[in-house]
């Protein structure tokens, strides 16, 4: 029986601010010390994940000057020299200090959207120092709880511009980095600009350079919105905008839970899975998620093992369903191949088809064998499979 221990080669990563959260709540303060940069990286190596990714106030301290900044990064840098953990991804924080109470890409004031463009541009160049392939660009305090307070279309205006100056930044300086923008529907903004994936696939259509942004969509911040994780990361897919992934577990539409992967929505999780193993994904498997308030640094390293964890036994599900005959066979009865089968024959208009011989009474009485389907994919998650 396989142990589901993970191995690099699962390409499994973790944001330092996720077994790094100390448990600050709007109801409470921290519940444990802080996490040092360095010794997060050989833990996780030592879990067996292959990246870590950060926030750069996660390492450096905000308004830290060079020499500070330098001090802050060395041992980080050692730690992933000394365990061969890469950096996949980089992120900036434009949410946590008060000058962002609100936003920094799209905050009214223009000196302060001017701040925020140039700490992204230094993480940028950060993030092309340590190999980093992806920017993530969470806005989570780029919107309003009020209506006059904030017009729309002008902060999309500077949302654009914003995008369009930092793509523009990294063909100047020649990196080798793509944008991932996170939508989220709310929290820590009553509404936050570009709420879901959608939103934000259109708005990336409107830039001077779509082609160097893309999604980091999170599982919690659509179903939150009771979205479906597994058909927006399809979605994704489809546009070939899946850049790279925030996985972790959220129960229903409430505020954002941030559980371990596979916790939560346990179905949704499988076919997540499945999706991000068979859709054509080959970026990293990312965890975001808060290890809970209830946990001692022991539960924090328990609860980022259940994350690999989780994602190993689903992965193993996911492809025994997909390989079972008995599987392959409900798949036909469900007329996969069918809807795979172009409407219109090559050449053919709607007049092609217009006289076609068709009984709809006929067809109404066909079932779509979709439950029997569904229950080989429920056997198998609940393991009588
Ligand atoms: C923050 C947020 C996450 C984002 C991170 C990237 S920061 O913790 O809740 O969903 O992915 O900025
Ligand atoms: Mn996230
Ligand atoms: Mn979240």
């Amino acid at each position: 029986m396989n142990d589901y221990t993970p191995t690099r080669e699962d390409r499994f990563s973790f944001g330092l601010w996720t077994v790094g959260w100390e448990g600050v709540d709007v109801f409470g303060g921290a519940v444990r010390p802080r996490l040092d940069p360095a010794a997060a990286v050989h833990k996780l190596s030592e879990l067996g994940a292959y990246g870590i990714t950060f926030h750069d106030n996660d390492v450096i301290p905000f308004g830290a000057s060079p020499s500070e900044r330098d001090a802050a990064l060395k041992p980080f840098r050692q730690a992933l020299e000394e365990t061969g953990l890469q950096v996949p991804m980089v992120t900036t924080n434009l949410f946590s200090h008060p000058v962002f109470r609100d936003g920094g890409f799209t905050n009214n004031d223009r000196d302060v959207r001017r701040f925020a463009i140039r700490k992204a541009a230094d993480q940028l160049d950060l993030g092309a120092e340590l190999g980093a392939k992806v920017f993530v660009a969470w806005g989570g305090r780029e919107g309003a709880e009020s209506g006059a307070a904030k017009d729309i279309r002008a902060a999309l205006d500077r949302y654009k511009e914003a995008f369009d100056l930092l793509g523009q930044y990294i063909l100047d300086r020649g990196y080798d980095i793509k944008v991932a923008i996170e939508p989220k529907p709310n929290e820590p903004r009553g509404d936050i600009l570009l709420p879901t994936i959608g939103h934000a696939i259109a708005f990336i259509n409107e830039l001077e350079h779509p082609e160097l942004v893309g999604l980091n969509p999170e599982v919690g911040h659509e179903e939150m919105a009771s979205m479906n994780y597994a058909h927006g990361i399809a979605q994704a897919l489809w546009h070939g905008k899946l850049f790279h992934i925030d996985l972790n577990g959220q129960t229903g539409p409430r505020y954002d839970q941030d559980l371990r992967f596979g916790a939560g929505n346990a179905r949704g999780a499988f076919w997540t899975v499945d999706i991000i193993e068979s859709g054509g994904y080959d970026g990293p498997r990312h965890f975001d998620f808060k290890p809970p308030r209830t946990e001692d640094m022991d539960g924090v390293w328990a609860s980022a093992a259940g994350c690999m964890r989780n994602y190993l036994i689903l992965r193993e599900k996911t492809a025994a369903f997909r390989a079972d005959p008995e599987v392959q066979e409900a798949l036909a009865a469900a007329r996969l191949d069918q809807l795979a089968t172009p409407t219109a024959a090559p050449g053919e208009t709607v007049d092609s088809f217009r006289n076609d011989e068709f009984d709809p009474d006929e067809a109404a009485q066909r079932g779509m064998a979709f439950e029997r389907l569904d229950q080989l994919a429920l056997d198998y998650l609940y393991g009588v499979r």
